[in-house]
């Protein structure tokens, strides 16, 4: 039988073999493995750990805060704040940044999280999970929210963890993506796979097609020509799937392919999406790149948006690479330049 490599053993490897990560990266992701590993234990419990139900407080977004998203966020934190490998964090559950206390020492990174995304699905027992990002810190004494706002293209390391019927660690350190499946009854997460691809077409797509009307054109022709299927200009049908967990929908098109959509829409013109740049977008868009897969807002690729605000909102447009540069072209189309 071949030997199980545990998420520690691989990077190990990256940092003393390869020599693709520094110590302090590596120990960084061992300790938010093991954030996630204990998020997941409290997912699990659900009812029998009263864990579900709404915290009865709103985020900085006006949104309503289930018990699991503080929990989970007061993991990463306590996790993470006395190993001396981070300098700061930035969570979607919190209004501003978290700075290491002066009582531990602080490292040269930053890292961002959505501790529980797909907070809707919390309470019904269907997948969720956390989704995270690595920058290193600038330059300079000070720190500032100021550091965080790097384009995606600076990230140093990102990945999810998904809660459904296994628990999963998808990760990139950019040199491709592999996978790590929770062992229970070992307690460490085992390398499942490795060098994941995205399939270049596809015949799935995801979107929440209850918000149709509100879409603008090139969104709802793209969608359109998929519903079509074999009668329209497309030629072939199209199935669709939609989670509400974009970790979950992610995961799927990881692997087997598939396209992701939460456009803008008119129901928040000011507004630019609903997912969040930093904590979702820009981790998810890396992963799906170094999958060989695109990332896009429909415009220009999500990677190279600079970002203005920490909670800033995007629409995101990822996944198979001919589906992405299809909607790519229509927005070229619409809006030409
Ligand atoms: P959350 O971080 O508050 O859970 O919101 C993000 C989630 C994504 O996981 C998912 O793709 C989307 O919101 C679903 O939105 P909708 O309920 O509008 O379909
Ligand atoms: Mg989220």
């Amino acid at each position: 039988m071949a030997k199980s490599i545990s998420l520690t053993r691989y990077l190990v490897e990256q940092q003393r073999v390869d020599g693709l990560i520094p110590s302090q990266l590596r120990l960084l992701l061992e300790v938010v493995a093991r954030a996630c590993k204990s998020i997941s234990h409290s997912v699990n419990k659900g009812a029998l750990g009263e864990v579900l139900g709404s915290a009865g407080s709103e985020n900085v977004q006006g949104e309503i805060q289930k018990k699991l998203d503080i929990i989970a966020n007061e993991v990463l934190i306590e996790a993470n704040e006395w190993g001396g490998h981070l300098a700061a964090m930035a969570s979607e559950e919190m209004d501003g940044i978290y700075q290491v206390p002066n009582r531990y020492p602080r490292g040269e990174y930053l890292l961002l999280f959505d501790p529980l995304d797909g907070s809707s699905n919390i309470d019904v027992n269907v997948s969720i999970g956390t989704i995270f990002s690595v920058l290193l810190k600038p330059e300079g004494p000070q720190l500032a929210e100021q550091d965080f706002l790097q384009a995606g293209s600076q990230q140093v390391a990102a990945g999810y963890c998904v809660y459904g019927p296994q628990t999963t660690l998808v990760l990139t350190v950019g040199h491709g993506v592999a996978m790590f499946t929770l062992d229970r009854e070992q307690g460490s997460f085992v390398l499942t796979q490795e060098d994941v691809r995205i399939p270049e077409d596809t015949q799935e797509f995801a979107i929440n097609m209850s918000n149709m009307r509100h879409w603008d054109a090139p969104t709802t022709r793209y969608i359109q020509e998929c519903l079509q299927g074999r009668d329209g200009p497309r030629g072939k049908d199209f199935n669709m799937r939609w989670i509400a967990s974009m970790v979950a929908d992610v995961h799927r098109i990881l692997t087997r392919g598939g396209v992701f959509l939460y456009p803008w829409d008119k129901r928040e013109p000011n507004q630019a999406g609903k997912l969040r740049l930093m904590y979702e977008a820009n981790p998810m868009a890396w992963l799906v790149e170094q999958a060989g897969g695109g990332a896009t807002n429909g415009h220009r690729r999500i990677l190279d948006i600079a970002p203005a605000q920490l909670h800033q909102r995007v629409s995101v447009v990822l996944g198979s690479k001919n589906e992405v540069e299809r909607v790519t072209q229509y927005y070229a189309q619409a809006t030409p330049a």
